[in-house]
């Protein structure tokens, strides 16, 4: 089947009539990548599937979520969308917003937004507004705003974002033929992803589609971990800027999702992040941005603290493990390049070339 977006997939589940105007770059139905190689180097009693959502079409899950408010916002009549942004959220915006000719402000932290998120929100015609402050103070800005002008807010805030990310959980369930996995782990910011994937689970819980629920696992950076450490974090660090957050807009349905689901909310440090956005890459071939490698890092340390000794699978021997991959490698070539092996720079000659690979050196990481 041709899939056009999440919501003619979605539809009957989603806030939409035959009436809607569909605003859609066919986001959605992103690939559940079966990772051997990442299993294996973690525990042997897990199975661990990734979901891919870097290749939505402006590279993070925040498509999902903003075909929905762009719809809405045309379809209530707003002329102009706003949002705060680390980044991905300010992309998406950006693009849905081109595509249904409405005008689009962006409130980006000042130097702490990846490059390729940047030049997206830029080529995508957005007014690109950076703040002299964090995520935090511009969601607090843009609320305000949205609250006495005619201007959309498109945060997750909006119900309506929360509707379109649902559809997550939507595939994965349908891409398991009817089976939820037993853990579902994703990286933890303003939290309305862990909030939208619960609320899909449990609505095809209700209607019969899927006969378990997973344990909710998120991850925070250690630097910005308030919903870990119970208090807001005034000045929230991580070089994983996608998550540097201190006080979550959606924390209370964050922490409803972990309490209801038995599943729980750690952090992990930028070193750890590092480690495993490495791995993600080095084992599995595939390129996450640095946040959603703190999913790679969270499991590593799960294991480390024997978690999946004592769970049991829902169905085969193996503890199924879906983890959210939400934004592309690309959007921040800055970490990969401060990452990575540096090229190496020879003559034009055969000799130097083949001395310089390495040919009879091991293969591996
Ligand atoms: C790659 O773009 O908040 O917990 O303003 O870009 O739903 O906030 C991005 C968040 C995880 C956290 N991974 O999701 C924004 C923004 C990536 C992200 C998150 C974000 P939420």
């Amino acid at each position: 089947m041709l899939h056009q977006g999440v919501i003619e997939r979605y539809r009957r589940y989603l806030p939409v009539t035959g009436k809607t105007c569909v605003i859609t770059l066919n986001e959605g139905s992103t690939p559940l990548v079966r990772a051997y190689n990442l299993s294996a180097a973690i525990h042997p009693r897990i199975d661990v599937y990734l979901k891919y959502e870097g290749l939505n079409p402006t590279g993070s899950f925040k498509d999902r979520g903003m075909t929905m408010a762009i719809t809405k916002a045309v379809e209530d009549g707003f002329k102009a969308v706003i949002c705060a942004s680390t980044g991905n959220t300010s992309a998406s915006a950006a693009a849905y917003a081109a595509r249904a000719k409405i005008r689009c402000a962006v409130l980006i932290p000042e130097g702490k937004i990846a490059l390729g998120k940047l030049s997206q929100a830029m080529i995508h015609g957005a007014r690109v507004i950076q703040v002299k402050g964090n995520f935090d103070d511009a969601l607090n800005l843009v609320r305000t705003i949205a609250e006495t002008n005619p201007i959309a807010l498109v945060n997750s805030v909006n119900p309506f974002r929360i509707e379109g990310q649902k559809t997550g959980a939507f595939e994965i369930v349908d891409d398991f033929e009817g089976v939820a996995p037993d853990c579902h782990v994703l990286p933890v910011g303003n939290a309305g992803n862990i909030t939208a994937y619960w609320k899909g689970y449990k609505e095809y819980y209700s209607v019969g589609k899927v006969k378990n629920l997973p344990r909710m696992i998120g991850f925070q950076a250690a630097g910005a971990a308030p919903i870990v450490l119970g208090h807001v974090v005034e000045n929230p660090q991580t070089y994983a800027t996608a998550i540097r957050i201190g006080n979550p807009a959606s924390w209370k349905t964050a922490v409803e999702a972990r309490d209801e689901s038995g599943g729980l909310i750690g952090m992990v440090t930028d070193h750890e992040i590092g480690i495993g956005y490495k791995m993600l890459a080095a084992t599995e071939g595939i390129f996450a941005e640095p946040a959603s490698a703190a999913t790679v890092a969270g499991l590593l340390k799960l294991a480390e603290n024997g978690y999946f000794d004592a769970l049991e699978p829902v169905a085969g021997d193996k503890i199924r493990i879906v983890c959210i991959l939400t934004g592309h490698g690309l959007k921040d070539p800055d970490s990969a390049i401060k990452a990575a092996e540096q090229p190496i720079t020879v003559e034009a000659e055969e000799d130097a070339v083949l001395d310089a690979i390495g040919i009879g050196e091991p293969v591996g990481v």
